[in-house]
């Protein structure tokens, strides 16, 4: 009987953090980044697997995995600069500043018009970074 009302508590328990996770913004997800890096992710708010830059990377193909055009959010977790990132490999093509910062997160490229680019012109498409 103990060990069905443990489990029947457990289930509720379930179920509330299960609503509190539909009520929390999408935005709350991020992924752990470590101090000192960019991160740029696969999908939008930090899910997904993760490129990690701590130096210039004029690609973000390598050893580690293949980063080219496949990201769509970022978090420059830097600790002192700013980070240029870039639409073609070493440094090159349209590109931006990604502001050190939680608050400065690009959270979903698809949807970001930095620059005055129309929507979808950044997801997908980064491939190097220079810190500024
Ligand atoms: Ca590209």
């Amino acid at each position: 009987m103990k060990k069905r009302l443990v489990a029947g508590a457990a289930m509720g328990a379930a179920i509330m953090a299960g609503s509190l996770l539909a009520a929390t913004p999408a935005n709350a997800a991020w992924a752990f980044c470590n101090p000192g890096y960019l991160c740029a992710y696969y999908d939008s708010n930090g899910n997904g697997p993760n490129f990690a830059g701590q130096y210039d990377n004029p690609s973000w193909n390598g050893s580690w995995g293949y980063y080219n055009n496949v990201t769509s959010s970022l978090w420059n977790n830097g600790t002192m600069s700013n980070v240029n990132v870039y639409v073609n490999m070493n440094y090159s093509g349209a590109n931006f500043t990604v502001y050190r910062g939680t608050t400065k997160r690009h959270t979903d490229l698809f949807w970001d018009t930095t620059g005055g680019r129309p929507a979808g012109y950044w997801n997908d498409n980064l491939e190097s970074n220079l810190w500024l």
